[in-house]
Formats: C-alpha cells, structure tokens, sequence
C-alpha cells in the first residue's frame, strides 16, 4: 500500500469539497441549551436537505449518538449542566464517535476558551451570532471533508472497494441484524485463478488492471446494497443480503461466466482470466467467523477441484 501524501490529500478534499452538492443529505446534530436560536439554524440546514436534530439536554446527547450517529455535530459552549467542552471530551472517548467533527458555536470571545475547545479536539469554532446560511456552509464544508476522509480510510486504493477490516466490521453487523431479522446472509470469497502467471508473464502493471477490471465488474454486477471489498492481493470479498445460498450461487456463478468470458484487452492484445469462489449462507453458521471459515473451505474446494468454479 501506498503512503499518502499530504500534498495530494488536500487538493483531493478540496476537490472533494468543490464538487459536493447545494443539497447534501448529512445528519447534523444541534446540542444547544437555547432550543428556539437552535430550531432557527436547524430550519436552514433542512433547507439544505440536511437531516438535523437539537439535543436541548446534554443528559441526552450520548444515547442520541447510539441511536443515530450524526455526521457532525454542532455544540453550543455554555449550557446548565455542562460545558460543551466537557460534553465534546465525553463524545470523544467513544471510539465510534472518535472522528465525528465537532464544530463549536458560541458567543464566547475569551482565546482560552477557544483553545481549550480545539485541544479537546473540536474542528471548528464559530462565533455567535451567526447568520444561519453562513452556518450551514462551514458545516456543509466540515462534513463533506470529514466524510471523504473516512471513505479513503475504509477504502482499498487500487479499487475504491471496501478494505479488509471495514468488511469485517461490516460482515458482523450485518450478521448481527440477519440473526435479529431472520433474513438469509451470504458470503463469497473470490480469488483469482493463477494470478501469480499472470504478473509473471504480463508484469505487475497489467496485473493491477485485472485487479481493476474484476472490481468493476462485481460492481456493476451487484445491488447497491451489496458489500464488496478488496479482501487481499487478488481476493474478493462479497456480502448479499437478503440474499440465501441457493440465489448466491446463482449470483456468483453469473459473474463468473461473464468474467471469464469476456477477455481483458491490452496493448498486446487479449488477456483471459478466471477466478473461483466459496459461497455460504449464514443459515448453517451461527456466526461471522464460522461464516468466513465455510467461505473459505468452499473456496479451497473451487480450487482443488479445478478452478473457474463457485462451490457452495
Ligand atoms: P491460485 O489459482 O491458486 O489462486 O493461483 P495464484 O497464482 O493466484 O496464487 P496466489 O493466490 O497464491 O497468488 C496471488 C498472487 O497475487 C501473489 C501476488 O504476487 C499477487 N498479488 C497480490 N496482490 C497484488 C496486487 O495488488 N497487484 C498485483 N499485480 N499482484 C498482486
Ligand atoms: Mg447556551
Ligand atoms: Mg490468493
Ligand atoms: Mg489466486
């Protein structure tokens, strides 16, 4: 993997930053002790198409997190019970909200107190008054930043798919709530079939694009709501939902075909390539690592038994 370089990073998010929506869907949350001036900027960023709550109790504030993550969140200084600082230090411990921007907002003028808020780790500070249209656009810019730098943090660089840990926290979740809905789960874990003759005989370069071109191609191949991650080198990952064995293995096997049916042009010509796959459904394992372990068998079985295959 390659390092990031800070020069190309902030180009990317200013990119990033330019190319963002007038309406943009992010949760926001208020906590401010003053519900009537916080409705009032709440009503604007509505007007953006932003999803936005006040949290008027910092009692509150954390089981509103657990319940709906915002994107960001919007933190009056001075309330009864606490101050915002202390509310952000508490909100800042949770490793789930770790990264989440905190922008503060208040009428406090004092330099210490505002470097007190940026040393707890809060994005932002914007004084009070503020004229509320002037607000949703720091917020606007805050969150569009923050959200483009999870996405690069979860994703694969070569293919912009989801990266290994993101895909396991993922499969979890997501087996968590398929054991509460009862709805089927299935995983497939492909791999491409003698890729090592490929870099070998193609060079690196040409392998990366094969890399490229089969992640495409499972992304044009699957629902939206589908997971897809780079696993490892040339390992897959697919997460169906709702989605049982028999209706996976239809699914795969159809990618397959037209994966190694549809040969690879480069400068030289034509590559083929296949891969194989394990499927399994989480109506036999009682868990994600058991779900992994029989994706895996199934696909040491696709290999053995000569490859360009998917076994269940
Ligand atoms: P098999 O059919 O048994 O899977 O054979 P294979 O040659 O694909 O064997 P294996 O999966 O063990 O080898 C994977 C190779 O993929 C080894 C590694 O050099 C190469 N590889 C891993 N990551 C990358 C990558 O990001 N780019 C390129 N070009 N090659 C990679
Ligand atoms: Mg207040
Ligand atoms: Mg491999
Ligand atoms: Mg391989």
């Amino acid at each position: 993997s390659s390092a990031i370089n800070p020069v190309e990073l902030s180009a990317w998010l200013i990119d990033c930053e330019r190319k963002a929506d007038d309406k943009t869907h992010f949760s926001v949350m208020i906590v401010d002790d003053d519900e009537i001036a916080a409705e009032v900027y709440a009503e604007a960023m509505r007007e953006f198409g932003m999803v936005c709550r006040v949290i008027s109790d910092v009692d509150d504030v954390i089981e509103a997190i657990d319940a709906a993550p915002p994107d960001i969140i919007v933190m009056d200084m001075q309330m009864p019970k606490a101050t915002g600082i202390e509310v952000a230090s508490v909100i800042r411990q949770s490793r789930s909200t770790l990264a989440t921007p905190i922008v503060f907002l208040s009428a406090e003028r004092d330099l210490d107190v505002q470097f007190s808020a940026r040393s707890i780790g809060g994005d932002d500070f914007i004084s009070k008054p503020i004229n509320a249209y002037k607000l949703v656009e720091r917020i606007r810019m805050r969150a569009t930043r923050a959200l483009a730098l999870r996405q690069m943090m979860e994703s694969d660089g070569l293919t912009g798919l989801l990266n290994h840990a993101r895909f396991k926290d993922r499969v979890e979740k997501e087996v968590e709530r398929s054991r509460r809905t009862g709805s089927p789960l299935a995983l497939c874990l492909i791999d491409i079939d003698h890729f090592k003759s490929v870099n070998d005989t193609y060079g690196h370069q040409l392998g990366d694009h094969v890399i490229q071109v089969l992640a495409s191609t499972l992304r044009n191949s699957l629902r939206r709501t589908d997971v897809i991650a780079r696993y490892g080198g040339e390992e897959f990952g697919v997460l169906l939902l709702d989605t049982d064995l028999d209706q996976a293995n239809l699914v795969i096997e159809r990618i397959r075909e037209r994966f190694s049916t549809s040969p690879i042009p480069y400068e030289k010509g034509e590559l083929s390539v296949s891969f194989s796959a394990g499927v399994s459904s989480w109506a036999m394992p009682r868990d994600a690592a058991s779900l992994f372990k029989t994706a895996d068998v199934a696909l040491y079985q696709a290999k053995r038994n000569g490859r360009d295959r998917v076994v269940t």
